[in-house]
């Protein structure tokens, strides 16, 4: 397997910009020879290199078959994938909200952080529903939970308690019983305090 699991951290970023710590280790050239952008991850395995996270999830799949995590049944492997795209909405929302928490020159309009989180709770709802049978595409953990896990998971290291939202509540409760979460959580997160942004959710 390859050393680093390519696992979304936009969140991360931002934590990092905002502690003053974050350093342009993605514009350095050899970065930028892996990924033209200068956008983190980029998935190293071999001489295959792949950019995008949701990509090198999918190659991870394919090179690696032993533990599949796609459904067989084109119907289930289709909400596998849908939920894989959809998990972009969520960290997209909770960047909106997150942003606007650190800007204070100048303040935020309260009526665009009033929009952001309402954005964000309706957003929560939808997949509040989505994990009703335990992952967020059935009752099997997918390759769809881990593309949305970390993103889950950074809202409970932001202060998220999911109390609106217990089935999502349920879901987190179980991705952190699980270890591989543990060894793919970034390694800032158990030297820094954890911020608040989200703990009004
Ligand atoms: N769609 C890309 C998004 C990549 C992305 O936005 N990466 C962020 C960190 S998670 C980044 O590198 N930001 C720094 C920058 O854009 O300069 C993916 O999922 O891989």
């Amino acid at each position: 397997m390859p050393e680093s699991l390519p696992v979304p951290d936009s969140l991360l970023s931002q934590r990092k910009q905002s502690e003053g710590e974050y350093r342009d280790e993605h514009k350095a050239p050899e970065f930028m020879a892996l990924n033209a952008r200068g956008q983190m991850p980029a998935l190293v395995d071999g001489d295959v290199i792949v950019c995008e996270s949701l990509a090198a999830l999918l190659y991870l799949e394919i090179a690696y078959p032993e533990h599949p995590l796609l459904p067989s049944g084109s119907r289930e492997r289709a909400l596998v994938y849908q939920r894989m795209l959809e998990s972009s909405n969520l960290q997209e929302k909770a960047v909106a909200v997150i942003s606007l928490k650190q800007r204070s020159d100048p303040k935020p309009d309260p009526a665009d952080m009033q929009r952001a989180m309402e954005a964000l709770q309706a957003e929560l709802k939808l997949w509040d529903n989505h994990t009703k049978d335990g992952f967020v595409a059935g009752s099997e953990f997918t390759l769809a939970d881990t593309a949305t896990g970390p993103i889950v998971l950074a809202f409970q290291r932001y202060g998220a308690s999911f109390k609106d939202y217990p089935k999502l509540a349920r879901y987190d409760e179980t991705l952190r019983a699980r270890s591989a979460f543990h060894k793919t959580s970034p390694p800032q997160w158990k030297k820094s305090p954890n911020p608040d942004w989200l703990s009004d959710f």
